[in-house]
């Protein structure tokens, strides 16, 4: 396997015991790549949902092996718990298998430019209507989509017109970029008035690198959707990677497994 070697990696948004987790992607992610750094700017577990169907598999276990013997091998683990593996946050200040936990942090790059590190879900009560946003999912989509159909065929037998349920989501869609917008404004302005150069997060799924309030906002992504990580190389150069891109520059082709299970 490839290994390609960074400063710094910073994944988050994994929400490990869901079905959404793309898993597989992120094992042969963290073990084509390494780094000095390693941070896990917090959703990795999803606690939330492992009351309702715990989805645990074996390359759950290899997942969370790679990342401990990472830890052993040198690379500097350092575990920021976000919302949805908030049970963590309990064991902030602590270490174990060589995985320090911690709120936020901040991480000094091979230039010098000093980045806070936290998930993001601090700003959620600056940035309001996220709660709706947030659930407002795939399968929620779905069953308003089967409610609008009849609502709609009931409408027609009562003698009324169409009612656009794709301009309801337009509406949403509209108010939903106007969140991100707020969500990174807020970051970055965050940072900029503590005096850092730059923010690192997660908890919203959207991938950025932008400046932003004169400082630099990364999002890291998710590993549901985007298979995103923020990486530094080892001149100080951040960028974000796209492993589904990525990996076909690195790899043999993708396997029948995985390919089957992105596809679906
Ligand atoms: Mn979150």
């Amino acid at each position: 396997m490839a290994n390609l070697h960074y400063r710094s990696v910073f994944i988050s948004d994994v929400h490990l015991g869901t079905s959404d987790c793309q898993i597989e992607l992120l094992l042969e992610f963290l073990g084509s790549t390494s780094s000095d750094y390693l941070y896990l700017v917090g959703d990795i577990f999803d606690f939330w949902k492992l009351h309702h169907a715990i989805v645990w598999s074996r390359v759950n276990n290899e997942v969370m092996n790679l990342v401990m013997e990472k830890a052993r091998n040198g690379t500097r683990v350092i575990y920021i718990p976000g919302n949805h593996d908030e049970l963590m946050r309990d064991f902030i200040g602590i270490e174990f298998n060589g995985i320090e936990l911690r709120r936020e942090t901040v991480h000094k790059t091979v230039t010098g430019k000093r980045l806070l590190i936290l998930h993001g879900d601090v700003f959620d009560e600056a940035v309001r209507n996220y709660r709706f946003l947030e659930t407002l999912g795939r399968h929620l989509y779905q069953l308003i989509m089967t409610i609008s159909c009849n609502f709609n065929r009931v409408r027609k037998r009562l003698g009324y017109g169409y009612w656009s349920f794709a301009n309801f989501i337009k509406y949403r869609f509209k108010e939903a970029v106007r969140f991100i917008e707020n969500f990174e404004k807020t970051a970055a302005g965050h940072a900029a008035r503590l005096g850092f150069d730059g923010i690192v997060c997660g908890h919203i799924h959207h991938p950025n690198n932008l400046t932003l309030s004169g400082v630099k906002y990364l999002n890291t992504g998710d590993w549901v959707e985007h298979c995103t990580a923020l990486t530094e190389d080892v001149n100080g150069h951040l960028e974000i990677v796209e492993w589904l891109k990525f990996r076909e520059q690195v790899l043999p082709p993708i396997e029948d497994g995985v390919a089957a299970r992105h596809a679906a």
